[in-house]
């Protein structure tokens, strides 16, 4: 290589020094022709390091996990056959507010002038669809025409996903990502936080103090934007200059920690803990913060809070009567705990209502398992260091059922709930974590649909625990709507994950049917250093959670409402 060439910086480089930049350390690929140059690049950054994924919708799912770890990621796949299936996790990091890059090579920049017909592309010669459907799900999706444009369209890209928390799309073409590229200026062009506008936080302050003018009971409810906007020691600060009640719904569980005396349960409607709709249906004053009501949180609308909202988001506060843009969240939460007369009476009631301990039947070593020895099990495994990723399915019930040792974290998809979201999700997760003790409770339906990637975990000796639901089938659906396609295929699951192991993994596949086997098996995954441990519970098929049934029966009560006449009110 002659030093000139040594020395030529390329559009790839760009990229991939603007990644490190912004504290990416791991990204994820399937390769591809249209991505190959680009991976070389992305491959020789120092701080780089490429992990594959066997394909692109796990590999998405993977990112989507990566990001909730570590506050950023990137996805980098092939154009169309690659890039179509990790539009999912895309969709996912949208739906969930989460800064996924995802990168996408692309057909050489002479093709569409040419009007030639490209593989893996529709068949005709317009290649600007992926793109287009790209801006869907993203927040900013760009395509490199040529070299010259790239720094600009890659800095704007990554900083309106880094602003937004939500993902952005970068194309490169196949023959751009060696091309000679110029050098980055300083990375706070691009990462520098758009301060509150003093004038509207201020107001915003102030506006609270009239919202909170005469009002008794005023609670605080969280929701799971209050992660993505870094606002969670504000909120604490804040909870404890109001002195008042603080709920959770079930997508921001372990947002506040659960250890805390003001923390009063996730409340779900019907499905709450801890009698948290006691106490939010008892107060006068709701403050919102970064919640998201949607037909699964409000339990098929049947939970829908009735007074006047306090709705403080990422970057904007709403009170009934005033709306006050640009006032980031952190900063709100901080102003107006300065400013907040302590109000204490939410929690001398909740002290009064709160529910004494469950008596928790410990099973029987030779006792067939079910549902709520699992849980019992898992609850007993948790430490400050656990983080537990919870499914869609019985395991999201299962899982916000759990108290959370102080410093033990959870991760639940609930806005975009795909299932087999776990387990690609969870690898990314680690990946960024690997000190951390990551359980995954996942359903068998949902194992199915990613769980090639238990194989990565496998390469990349993650000890990640999978504790795999078996009640033959999609329990969830069966409570919303059941018919025979809620039946599946039965797996030996022990066995599969075994398989990935060919000559070098280390896997363990285990099968508990009674309470005392998962007793041993538990024990036997948390002494497993050198790759993932998949525990097969067998449960029997009408074992779920009455939560589940009651919340199915909701939703599919809101499913089912019929369309109204165009003079309906
Ligand atoms: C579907 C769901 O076995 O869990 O506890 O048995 O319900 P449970 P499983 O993992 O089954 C999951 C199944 C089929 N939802 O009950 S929740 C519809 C669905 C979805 N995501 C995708 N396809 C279909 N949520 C990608
Ligand atoms: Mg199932």
């Amino acid at each position: 290589m002659s030093v000139s060439q040594a020395k030529k910086f390329t559009v790839g480089d760009y990229l991939a020094e603007r990644l490190a930049q912004i504290g990416i350390r791991h990204h994820f690929v399937v390769p591809g022709d249209y991505n190959l140059i680009l991976l070389d690049k992305l491959q020789a950054h120092p701080q780089l390091t490429e992990i594959g994924c066997a394909n692109e919708l796990n590999c998405s799912m993977a990112a989507e996990g990566y990001a909730r770890a570590n506050g950023a990621s990137v996805c980098v796949v092939t154009f169309s056959v690659g890039a179509i299936s990790a539009f999912n996790g895309t969709g996912s990091a949208y739906a969930e507010n989460l800064p996924l890059i995802l990168v996408s090579g692309g057909p050489n920049t002479n093709d569409a002038s040419q009007f030639h017909v490209l593989h893996h592309t529709l068949g005709n010669s317009d290649y600007t669809y992926q793109l287009e459907m790209a801006k869907k799900i993203t927040c900013c999706a760009v395509a490199i025409p040529r070299a010259e444009e790239a720094p600009r369209l890659i800095d704007r890209a990554i900083r309106a996903a880094i602003l937004s928390r939500k993902p952005c799309y970068i194309e490169i073409p196949t023959n751009l990502a060696g091309a000679t590229c110029v050098r980055p200026g300083p990375i706070s062009a691009v990462t520098e936080p758009i301060a509150s506008d003093p004038y509207a936080l201020k107001a915003a302050c102030a506006a609270a103090a009239d919202y909170l003018d005469g009002k008794l009971k005023p609670v605080i409810l969280v929701g799971p934007k209050l992660r993505r906007a870094s606002a969670e020691k504000e909120l604490l600060k804040l909870a404890e200059a109001m002195g008042c009640a603080v709920a959770v719904q079930p997508a921001a569980k372990g947002m506040f920690p659960e250890a805390h005396p003001q923390y009063v349960g996730t409340f779900w409607g019907q499905v709450s803990t801890d009698a948290a709709d006691s106490i939010v249906h008892w107060a006068d004053a709701l403050i919102c913060v970064g919640t998201i009501f949607n037909d699964y949180s409000t339990v098929g609308w049947t939970a829908v809070p009735d007074i006047p909202l306090m709705a403080a988001e990422i970057d904007h506060v709403t009170y009934p009567g005033a709306h006050f843009s640009r006032v980031r969240l952190s900063e709100f939460l901080d102003g107006l705990a300065k400013d907040v007369t302590y109000n204490n009476n939410t929690m001398l009631e909740y002290n009064r209502l709160r529910p004494d301990p469950r008596q928790i039947h410990t099973a029987a070593p030779e006792d067939a398992l079910t549902r709520k020895e699992v849980t019992r099990q898992v609850q007993g495994i948790l430490t400050s260091n656990s983080t537990l990723f919870v499914e869609t399915g019985d395991s999201w019930f299962n899982g916000i059922g759990l108290t959370l040792p102080a410093g033990a974290q959870f991760e639940i998809e609930m806005q975009w709930g795909h299932i087999g979201w776990s387990i690609p999700a969870s690898f990314g997760y680690a990946m960024h974590f690997p000190t951390r003790r990551t359980i995954v409770m996942v359903g068998d339906g949902s194992f199915q649909v990613t769980a090639q990637e238990v194989s990565q975990m496998v390469r990349y000796k993650i000890p990640i625990t999978i504790l795999l639901i078996n009640n033959r089938g999609y329990t969830i659906e069966v409570e919303i709507h059941d018919g025979s396609y809620n039946k599946i295929k039965n797996w030996d699951y022990a066995l599969l994950v075994q398989a990935f192991n060919s000559t070098d993994g280390h896997a363990k596949g285990l099968l508990a049917n009674t309470a005392g086997e998962l007793v041993t098996a538990l024990r036997e995954a948390e002494e497993h250093k050198g790759g993932p441990t998949l525990i097969e519970c067998t449960i029997d098929q009408d074992d779920c959670s009455k939560e589940l049934i009651t919340w199915g029966h909701f939703v599919a009560s809101a499913n089912a409402r019929p369309p109204k006449g165009r003079h309906d009110e």
